[in-house]
């Protein structure tokens, strides 16, 4: 009995043990799902990262949508400049995407001085990629800064306008076949030149060449196009001049080969906006007006924003020191050498990283100013961004390793720009949105990373450098200041001349 008894008081308490376990559980299920419910989530940290998953991290907001094509027509944006909505002109665009970016500059200018609507152009991959593929405009250039200054449309816009073809050429410069293939296929049109408003006459070999000596009758100095020996600057920018050079009432016109016709140039310029209450654009002074083209070609936001991030998360300052090396053997040197500039070439060949590493430190106003260092609360360290092409990465590590041995303020920025974005959780956007090419979103971005640097050494006869200039000042007390800016050949070239006189003196007192 007493057996009995004690079994069924055990298995009396089992039951009520399971039951307040059971009870238990329902109550902590009850509370955590109330907790999750009404709103006060806990947040829960991603675990530590570890150094193989770790990239600093940036305050800048990241959203995909901008790396999509934009979905509204270009033609309906206000713009600042109102041109004839029924006259167009396509910029055939040649050479690298920087030569294609001065075409474009030019290209608006002559739109702008002939009253015809803009068509914003495809651009072309650069040939050192491989073989050219066709860039589309978002992918270039910030399309909707452009096209707030200037009447524009798109491809498909001057397609649909133009029943599918252009109905005259401008010859910019001797324009090659294969070029002019390529606007055909860019824009899904043919070309038709009517007797009327032919400007062309025939193809000789592989170029499109005019026949005709144009005369000056307005006593103006000018040349006509295709003069072998004036294919570049042989337009005046006077108004008159190109509208008489380009006179014709024909709608769609295709500006064939728009690298550098005009006599206007960027170099030394400042890129400002035009006032908000400017008047006539016939009355705008073309130095000026060609500054406000300039400043209306910008990268796309999404590569500023790209710009922004890496900065943010990798320098923290706009105070940092940015050098463009351009000069690379398979392309820069070999042009040169094509054109026949031996001496610029033989120059560039003898400097050596630590030269271009002395040229930097010697004349940068930062490290020789104390007052500046410490004012600045930078004494510790000098953040320098070395942008080359792809192909230069190991003379770049070269100069990286001189700067820091020879001051140790320097300070190299840690995290290199491609590692950044093979991490970056915008990696998902690019790819997500077809972008033609990764090398040119590179260059992209580090062209912004130039552009907001403090202090600038760029590349003399690059237009990858040239490009940057002009957008590089700022607003101080209502005056307008440029940037810092230096040759850095022009400085790699004295520190290299001083090296081998100091080698031969010391090779001779042996
Ligand atoms: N990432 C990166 N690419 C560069 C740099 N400089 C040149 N490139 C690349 O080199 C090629 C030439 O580019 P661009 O300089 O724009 O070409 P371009 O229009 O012929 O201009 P220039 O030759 O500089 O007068 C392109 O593939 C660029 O992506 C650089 O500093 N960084
Ligand atoms: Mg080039």
């Amino acid at each position: 009995m007493d057996k009995n008894y004690s079994l069924y008081y055990i298995k009396r308490n089992v039951i009520r043990i399971t039951l307040l376990i059971v009870i238990l559980c329902l109550v902590l299920g009850y509370f955590s799902i109330m907790e999750r419910t009404s709103g006060t989530i806990r947040v829960v940290f991603p675990p530590a990262a570890t150094s193989s998953n770790m990239y600093p991290s940036s305050k800048i907001k990241i959203n995909c949508s901008t790396w999509r094509k934009p979905l509204h027509n270009v033609s309906a944006l206000s713009s600042q400049i109102t041109l004839a909505p029924d006259r167009f002109l396509y910029p055939g665009l040649i050479f690298g995407p920087n030569n294609q970016i001065i075409g474009l500059f030019q290209s608006i200018y002559v739109a702008i001085r002939l009253n015809r609507t803009l068509v914003v152009p495809r651009f072309g991959t650069h040939y050192t990629e491989g073989e050219i593929q066709s860039v589309p405009d978002y992918q270039r250039i910030d399309v909707d800064h452009l096209c707030s200054f200037v009447s524009c449309i798109s491809i498909e816009g001057f397609h649909k306008k133009c029943n599918g073809s252009m109905d005259v050429v401008f010859q910019a410069m001797l324009s090659k076949m294969r070029d002019v293939k390529k606007f055909q296929r860019d824009t899904k049109m043919h070309i038709i030149m009517n007797e009327e408003y032919k400007l062309s006459d025939y193809f000789v070999g592989n170029s499109l060449q005019s026949s005709e000596k144009r005369t000056n009758k307005a006593n103006i100095p000018f040349y006509p196009c295709c003069n072998n020996k004036t294919s570049f600057n042989w337009l005046s920018s006077n108004q008159q001049v190109i509208r008489r050079t380009f006179n014709t009432t024909a709608s769609c016109a295709l500006f064939a080969s728009a690298y550098q016709p005009l006599t206007l140039m960027s170099k030394g310029q400042i890129a400002i906006p035009l006032d908000k209450n400017y008047t006539k654009v016939r009355q705008i002074k073309d130095d000026r007006l060609y500054m406000a083209i300039i400043n209306s070609v910008r990268r796309p936001k999404c590569i500023t924003q790209l710009a922004d991030a890496y900065i943010d998360a990798n320098i923290g300052t706009d105070e940092f020191v940015a050098v463009h090396w351009r000069y690379d053997t398979d392309d820069w040197l070999r042009v040169f050498r094509n054109q026949k500039k031996y001496e610029l070439c033989e120059v560039i060949t003898n400097i050596t990283s630590e030269d271009v590493a002395r040229a930097i430190i010697n004349n940068l106003p930062l490290l020789h100013d104390k007052n500046a260092m410490h004012s600045r609360n930078i004494s510790a360290a000098v953040s320098v961004y070395i942008a080359t092409p792809p192909s230069l990465k190991e003379f770049k590590l070269e100069i990286f390793d001189h700067l820091e041995n020879l001051d140790s303020r320097i300070k190299k920025v840690p995290l290199d720009l491609d590692v950044y974005l093979s991490k970056s959780v915008f990696n998902k956007c690019w790819n997500s949105t077809g972008w033609v090419s990764l090398p040119d979103i590179l260059s992209l971005i580090e062209m912004e990373i130039m552009r907001k640097s403090k202090y600038f050494f760029y590349s003399y006869e690059s237009t990858w450098s040239d490009n940057i200039r002009p957008l590089r000042w700022t607003r101080s007390e209502g005056k307008i200041q440029r940037l810092f800016e230096a040759s850095i050949l022009d400085l790699s070239k004295t520190v290299m001349k001083k090296r081998i006189k100091r080698n031969r003196l010391l090779h001779l007192k042996k």
